[in-house]
C-alpha cells in the first residue's frame, strides 16, 4: 500500500456539502463524477498528495444509501492506492481477509477498486484502488 489515495465522506446532499467542504477546505472541489456501477454521484477535493471524495447516493437500493441510513452521514472509507489490487487482493485473501470483489472494478477517477469489509478491518470500509494506465 503506497499512501492514503482519498478519504470517502457519505453526504445526503451532495451540493450543500460541496459548499460546507469548499468552506472547510479553502477551495472548490475540482471535479464531480457519477459512478452507474456503484450508484453513486461524488466529487473530489485535493488535500496534498491525498484527497477528499463527497459522495452522494443516486439511488436508494445503492450500498451507500443503506449505509447513510443505517449510520448516517460520515466517513464513509478510507482508500489506499497501491500498484497491483489484483495482487494486493491475492495477498490479503491469503491472509484470510474477506474482500467484497475477488476482482477489480470500475470505480471513479479513472481508478480500479476493490472494497474489504469493514468488520475485517475494526469497523473501517477499506477500498483499494489502482489508477487505470
Ligand atoms: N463503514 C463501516 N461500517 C459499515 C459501513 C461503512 N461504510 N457500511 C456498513 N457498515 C457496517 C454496518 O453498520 C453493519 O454493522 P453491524 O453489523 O455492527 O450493524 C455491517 O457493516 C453490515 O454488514 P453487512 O450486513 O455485511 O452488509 P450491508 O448490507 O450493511 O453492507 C457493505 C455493508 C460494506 C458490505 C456494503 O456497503 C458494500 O458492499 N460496500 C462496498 C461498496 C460501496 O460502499 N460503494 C459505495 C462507494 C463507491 C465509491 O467509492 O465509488
Amino acid at each position: 500500500m503506497k499512501k492514503i489515495e482519498h478519504i470517502g465522506i457519505a453526504v445526503s446532499d451532495l451540493e450543500a456539502a460541496n459548499k460546507t467542504y469548499a468552506a472547510v477546505m479553502g477551495k472548490s472541489h475540482y471535479k464531480t463524477e457519477e459512478v452507474q456501477s456503484e450508484q453513486v454521484i461524488t466529487s473530489f477535493f485535493e488535500i496534498g498528495e491525498s484527497k477528499v471524495e463527497l459522495l452522494a447516493a443516486t439511488s436508494n437500493d445503492s450500498a451507500l444509501a443503506k449505509s447513510i441510513l443505517k449510520r448516517g452521514e460520515g466517513l464513509h472509507h478510507i482508500a489506499f492506492a497501491v500498484d497491483n489490487i489484483e495482487a494486493e487482493i491475492e495477498r490479503l485473501q491469503s491472509e484470510g481477509f474477506r474482500l467484497l470483489n475477488d476482482q477489480p472494478k470500475k470505480g471513479a477517477d479513472n481508478k480500479l477498486i476493490a472494497f474489504m469489509h469493514p468488520k475485517e478491518a475494526n469497523g473501517v470500509l477499506i477500498e483499494l484502488c489502482q489508477e487505470i494506465q
